[in-house]
């Protein structure tokens, strides 16, 4: 991969040139050093854009919704960005095909920006690379920024943290409904989206749902509201971007919206970390007088010396915790 390319890759990319953000986002998905560097230096240029997770379970709507709330945020003047998550293999990929033909008709407009990311060629850096690519999405002038991602498996779910706004899809006829989503429901949504109106036991959805949630009025005084969507058809599109801005303000407003930033901070700065110790050897991350410390505490927990934990305090200069 040529680095030639690279000086004035981040300048291009924070005057919006979609050009480069394409290839920005593309050496940041591959795992590329270069990548990197770029998400590094435009860091401190980024941190403002709206970072909207929209979740739910698998074909509740939620790509055809982000396409209707893509032309009321266009209309209202944003400049869109899309980041989806997807769960399938990067092979077979069937669910990207999907979403790029249903988004295709934002192909030529440069104020939407859509990028599919394959989950399963990010094990263990799903975090990392999505926070990453908000951030090229960010410096780049795209806000809000939109994260679709499944609600099934743990990585994507966990994905969400990176979010300052969480919109939950539900959708009539999921058989155990009301008491399968209960547990995770109110913590996880900001905003909860009954889509599929047009389907029967939707209503009677937001009436159960509005009764659950009422009760959950968090600290600063947010209570998720639940609306009914037919996203097929663009119906509550409107006043569903109304309630992304009213959290918006209410972010801003309150202390909220900085403590959001920080689990998106912590999430991130965790993943990279992991990712790092995740290497079949750290010792790249040691100086060399630390190396020797490292191989020692090793060989210490293999001699049964030194315990685990003991071990992981040594190497961070900690107290060893006692043995009770
Ligand atoms: N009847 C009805 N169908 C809808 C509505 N919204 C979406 N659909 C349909 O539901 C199917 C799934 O829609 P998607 O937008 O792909 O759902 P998704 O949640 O993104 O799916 P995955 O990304 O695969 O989890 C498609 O056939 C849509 O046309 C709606 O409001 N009413
Ligand atoms: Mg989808």
């Amino acid at each position: 991969m040529s680095r030639d390319a690279t000086p004035g890759l981040g300048v291009r990319l924070l005057s919006g040139d979609l050009g480069a953000l394409a290839r920005a986002a593309t050496l940041v998905e591959n795992g590329d050093p270069v990548g990197r560097v770029v998400v590094e230096n435009i860091h401190p240029r980024t941190g403002r854009a709206h970072v909207v997770g929209v979740t739910g379970p698998p074909g509740a709507g939620k790509s055809t919704l982000i396409d209707a709330l893509i032309g009321e945020l266009r209309g209202r003047g944003h400049r869109v960005g899309v980041i989806l998550i997807d769960p399938s293999s990067p092979i077979s990929g069937g669910a990207v095909l999907g979403d790029r033909i249903r988004m295709g008709q934002w192909d030529r407009d440069n104020h939407v920006f859509i990028r599919s990311m394959a989950a399963r060629g990010h094990a263990g850096g799903l975090a990392p690379t999505t926070a990453a690519l908000i951030h090229l999405f960010d410096a780049a002038g795209f806000d809000p920024i939109l994260v679709e991602t499944v609600g099934v498996g743990q990585g994507e779910i966990e994905v969400a943290h990176l979010a300052q706004t969480t919109l939950l899809l539900q959708v009539p006829g999921l058989g155990d409904g009301v008491q399968a989503i209960k547990a995770g429901i109110l913590e996880v949504g900001d905003i909860v989206a009954v889509n599929k109106a047009d389907l029967p036991g939707a209503e009677e959805l937001v009436h159960d749902l509005t009764m659950m949630v009422t009760a959950d009025t968090d600290p600063d005084g947010w209570s998720a509201p639940i609306l009914l969507t037919n996203a097929t058809a663009g119906e509550g599109v409107r006043e569903l971007v109304d309630r992304l801005e009213a959290h918006r303000r209410y972010l801003d407003i309150t202390g909220a919206g900085r403590r959001r930033k920080e689990i998106a901070a912590r999430f991130e700065v965790f993943g990279l970390l992991r990712q790092e110790l995740e290497q079949e050897s750290p010792l790249h991350l040691l100086q060399k007088d630390q190396i020797d410390r490292w191989r020692g505490a090793i060989s210490d927990v293999v001699e049964r010396k030194r315990t685990p934990g003991a071990a992981v305090a040594l190497l961070l200069g900690q107290a060893a915790p006692s043995p009770s």
